[in-house]
């Protein structure tokens, strides 16, 4: 496995820009979040007993954002680990490269906007928990 430089996450607030007729967030890849967007899509329909995720990225960082109904994002690092509630469609969780995310409690209505950094690639996921351990530890920071 390629070494990589060791990451972590951060809430990114939006901004709404709300008038008489109703609400507008926009997202400028590298002003509103710092990163150049490469691809989006979102995960709807989620039963609210599944775990998604289990995995990190090697090099991926993404935000994901709640923007109808609320979810749950457990991260770690391999070392701290921190379980975040998204339920508001201006609160953006950023996720950095080499950490791994367990995303649940998807509630009935929840869709779940994903802004990432690069196209789809397999070859960047590390979806052993032991694996990512090993590796999570051991890269520099
Ligand atoms: C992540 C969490 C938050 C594609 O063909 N293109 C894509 O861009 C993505 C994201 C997925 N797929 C395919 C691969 C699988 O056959 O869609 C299927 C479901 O993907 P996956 O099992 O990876 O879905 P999640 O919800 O476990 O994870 C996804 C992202 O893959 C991942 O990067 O961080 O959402």
């Amino acid at each position: 496995m390629d070494q990589a430089k060791k990451g972590t996450w951060q809430i990114v607030n939006l901004n709404s820009k709300g008038d008489a007729r109703g609400e507008l967030v926009a997202i400028n890849g590298s002003i509103d979040i710092p990163f150049a967007i490469k691809r989006i899509y979102y995960m709807t329909s989620t039963l609210t007993d599944v775990v998604r995720g289990l995995h990190a990225h090697k090099q991926l960082e993404q935000v994901l954002i709640a923007v109808k109904g609320s979810v749950s994002i457990k991260v770690t690092d391999g070392f701290k680990e921190e379980v975040i509630r998204l339920d508001n469609h201006v609160t953006g969780l950023k996720i950095c490269n080499l950490v791994w995310r367990e995303i649940y409690d998807f509630s009935p209505d929840c869709v779940v906007l994903t802004l990432a950094s690069e196209v789809y690639n397999e070859n960047d996921y590390i979806r052993d928990f032991s694996d990512f351990m090993q590796f999570a530890t051991k890269v520099n920071i």
